[in-house]
């Protein structure tokens, strides 16, 4: 089927005015400002009219627990599995699923069977190899392997640092992961990146600097996340950034931590544009069906959040809205950066060839409207079109 989105006003990410979106396929077939379709009687068009809306790259959400996670409160407190319409609804068509704290009753096996399942209901997804603790556990027993022999395997993750909760690596295991995880990157054409879990520890991105400072592997070589857990990691970032680092900023939260000094990501975007970091540098994620846990000062556990995926647009809608920071500039914290950062060739853009992920937003309400995953409807006019295989039936 042959789809055309009319007279949208397109950012791919970057604005380049109205137009029109054509998609053959699973592929964006062409972007031009004007694809008059009474001039190919022969093919029939499956019209989306965008007048009033605004045309956007799918959004990546490169941490999410789409396996469940949690525990850190006992076992009732382990959260429960992603759904698709969760994913959809926050206007996602690409994830890249981890595990967390609890890497025992959570395997590896048990996350890649989850993103195939995902990717059968839809949409594109990818994981990230290992838990917080190093040694990490694999699929194949070595992690190069995983990242050159599982194609979805892009790097490894979330890997804690700074926490109590850490399996409290020497800088040298955090360094031989790192190498392992990127020539495993380059061996295979991938980021082979490292994602970082920030805890609330003092020592925060001190591992990270030295490796940079000691071997030869580069700042883009790790996505520290959680930078907006506290105003100390918010300022470390920043700096971070300005040398040359790549910082992500965690968009689900909880009441329990806005006393605990977390910041919005929306405004942790805004400091660092205030204070000169390129926004190249920076990312968001949702931590989507993480658990949120808050610990006292005895490191006792006193009560957890659930992350959830649609947080990822809103914190970029409150940028743009409250912060008034430049919707073009908002929007690649979700698509074109982390797809670069993570080298995910097809996705993040609106270009020609790409996959046909695409998000339509309200002009006025700033609502998700419409999103198209690899050509196909998922969403329209706020009505699932597509619901995860056991949505309708629960
Ligand atoms: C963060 C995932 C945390 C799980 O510190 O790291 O726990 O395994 O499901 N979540 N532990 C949440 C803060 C950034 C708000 C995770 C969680
Ligand atoms: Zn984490």
């Amino acid at each position: 089927m042959i789809k055309l989105i009319k007279e949208a006003e397109i950012y791919t990410p970057e604005y380049i005015g109205k137009g029109d979106i054509l998609i053959i396929g699973d592929k964006i077939g062409a972007v031009f400002e004007n694809i008059d379709v009474d001039k190919i009687s022969f093919v029939e068009f499956d019209v989306i009219y965008g007048g009033d809306k605004i045309a956007v790259p799918g959004f990546i959400d490169s941490h999410v627990h789409i396996l469940g996670g949690g525990g850190e409160g006992g076992f009732k407190t382990r959260t429960p599995e992603i759904m698709l319409s969760d994913i959809i609804r926050g206007g996602i068509t690409t994830v890249v699923g981890c595990l967390g704290t609890d890497g025992v009753t959570r395997n590896m096996e048990g996350l890649l069977a989850k993103a195939r399942g995902l990717e059968e209901e839809g949409i594109t997804t990818y994981i990230y190899t290992g838990s917080y603790r190093i040694p990490i556990n694999t699929i194949t027993g070595s992690l190069m392997k995983d990242i050159i022999l599982i194609d979805k395997v892009i790097g490894a993750g979330e890997i804690a640092l700074s926490d109590h909760r850490s399996s409290q690596p020497s800088i040298d295991a955090v360094m031989q992961l790192v190498a392992d995880a990127r020539v495993g990157g380059i061996l295979s054409g991938k980021a082979g990146i490292v994602n970082f879990h920030l805890g609330e520890g003092g020592r925060m991105l001190k591992y990270l600097y030295e490796i940079v400072e000691k071997t030869e592997i580069p700042f883009s070589q790790f996505l520290p996340t959680h930078m907006n857990r506290n105003i100390n990691l918010l300022n470390e970032g920043i700096k971070y950034a300005k040398a040359g680092g790549y910082v992500d900023f965690t968009t689900s939260s909880d009441p329990v931590f806005w006393e605990k000094g977390e910041i919005k990501a929306s405004k942790a975007l805004k400091r660092c544009l205030d204070e000169g970091v390129d926004i190249n540098h920076i990312t968001f994620t949702s931590d989507g069906q993480g658990s949120l846990p808050s610990f006292n000062d005895k490191k006792e556990f006193v009560g957890l959040g659930i992350g959830k995926v649609t947080s990822l647009y809103y914190e970029v809608r409150d940028a743009v809205i409250d912060e008034k920071v430049p919707f073009d500039e908002a929007i690649k914290v979700i698509t074109s950066n982390i797809a670069s950062l993570l080298k995910l060739k097809n996705k993040g853009r609106i270009d020609k060839g790409l996959d046909a992920d695409i998000v339509l937003i309200d002009k006025d309400s700033f609502e998700i409207d419409t999103v198209i995953s690899k050509g196909q409807i998922m969403m329209i006019d706020k009505e699932l079109k597509v619901k995860g295989i056991f949505e309708n039936k629960i």
